[in-house]
């Protein structure tokens, strides 16, 4: 059976939100590209991940040409809801920052983004798994791959890893070049999607003494809801109703807030860690996204992370095909990383602050709802979180 061999510019590994945006962005800078995704677009449409876009991604989509559903459909909000002893503490970001969050499902911005490339008739193979990326060093790197049971090589110039935490591309780097910063934390999200009118219009984030909570939502009909449970939790062992009772429990207020109840259409687990690969650079090979750096969900800022990456590759790559200026490839690994750490800084923080450490002693307990008091009490330090929830700036 004969190699499929395929060249272009820019060989992209990954079909989630970094690698479709970065597809999309060359395009517009007229630089070819091919992207490989593992699963099938049925699969990437369907997965629910991310639900909250920061001020920047959303402008980001539009200016890629594909934000007008989003604009349609997509939930704006002004502030977040944190919940703690009983009582809700709102933080209006709009009013602390002038800038608003969107509630938009990142499988609709994949959607959006699949449906934009096939469109313009660019190059997108489902089902095709990238096994080795090789020649990283030299001019024309290949990346090997399996498509429907045929091995393929994809000749490029450059190769844009954005497959994730679990994919091939951050293999390549090279060992003695790599360095990983890491913290897993001891315990696991579970959540679940279902089919219920939100019962608050703002994003609720609770710490309670049996542990974290979050109540989000898609539209306003669906609902996405989070509780922290052990790391080692079987998911079995969380029949519906076991789950809205904890959520009741941890939601509860002084008003008597109580949850509506409804389908549960989609339950997962998500373990919570902090990671980051350095650099994200090794000779024509670029990391972005998860492939490079994981943030627990609790800031919200995963799929805005890998927007932001991508807002400086693709800014780079079109500097570099347009005229050889390497300037934003040379420093994009230590720009990248400028945000990175700014940003996993406040997504430890965030989980720091709000989940239960079955560890902590009285003390500690003591400061988390210390530090919950003054956050909530200071307009300063609100102003603080506001701002990083919102998004920094880009660069
Ligand atoms: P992705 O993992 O999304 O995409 C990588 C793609 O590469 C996948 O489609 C995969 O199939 C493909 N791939 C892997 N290996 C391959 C190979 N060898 N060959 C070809 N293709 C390959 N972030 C937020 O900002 N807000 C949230 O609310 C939020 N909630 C989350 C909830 C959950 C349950 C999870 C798991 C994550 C959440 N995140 C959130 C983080 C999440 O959104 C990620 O940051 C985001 O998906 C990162 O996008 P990519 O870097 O494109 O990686
Ligand atoms: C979500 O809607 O899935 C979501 C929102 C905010 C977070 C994490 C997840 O911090």
């Amino acid at each position: 059976m004969s190699t499929q061999v395929l060249r272009t510019q820019v060989g992209i590994v990954g079909a989630g939100p970094a690698g479709l945006l970065l597809g999309q962005l060359l395009a517009q800078h007229g630089i070819d590209s091919v992207v490989l995704e593992a699963q099938s677009r049925a699969y990437i449409e369907q997965r629910v991940r991310a639900g909250l876009m920061e001020h920047g991604a959303c402008q980001q989509l539009r200016d890629a040409g594909v934000g007008a559903r989003m604009d349609r459909e997509g939930l704006p909000h002004e502030g977040i809801v944190l919940r703690f002893d009983g009582a809700s503490h709102r933080i209006p970001l709009t009013e602390l920052t002038g800038r608003h969050v969107t509630v938009y499902g990142q499988q609709e911005v994949v959607k959006d983004l699949v449906e934009a490339r096939l469109a313009a008739g660019l190059k997108l193979l489902f089902d095709a798994t990238a096994t080795a990326i090789e020649g990283i060093d030299g001019e024309r790197p290949v990346i090997r791959f399996r498509h429907d049971g045929v091995a393929g090589e994809l000749h490029c110039d450059i190769v844009a890893g954005c497959d994730g935490f679990h994919g091939v591309a951050r293999a390549a780097m090279p060992a003695d070049l790599l360095r990983v910063f890491e913290r897993v934390y001891p315990f696991a999200w579970l959540g679940i999607l279902a089919e219920a009118p939100p019962v608050s219009p703002e994003l609720v984030y609770a710490s309670h003494d049996r542990g974290f909570a979050l109540a989000s939502m898609r539209s306003e009909r669906i609902v996405r809801l989070y509780l922290q449970c052990a790391s080692d939790a079987d998911i079995t062992a969380w029949p519906d109703g076991r789950i809205w009772d904890e959520l009741d429990t941890r939601f509860a207020d002084d008003q008597g807030f109580r949850l509506a109840r409804g389908t549960v259409l989609q339950k997962g687990l998500t373990p919570l860690r902090s990671f980051v690969a350095e650099p994200l650079r090794a000779g024509r090979l670029f990391l972005a996204g998860d492939a490079a750096h994981i943030v627990p969900p609790t800031g919200a800022k995963g799929l805005n992370l890998a927007f932001a990456d991508i807002h400086l590759l693709a800014a780079a790559l079109r500097d570099w095909f347009a005229d050889g200026d390497a300037h934003g490839l040379d420093g994009y690994s230590a720009a990248a990383l400028r945000r990175v750490w700014q940003y996993e800084r406040f997504s430890w923080w965030m989980t720091m602050l709000l989940h239960r450490f079955d560890h902590h002693t009285p003390f500690e307990r003591r400061m988390q709802q210390a530090e919950l008091a003054y956050v909530t009490g200071s307009r300063a330090a609100m102003t603080g979180l506001a701002e990083n929830y919102v998004g920094l700036p880009l660069g």
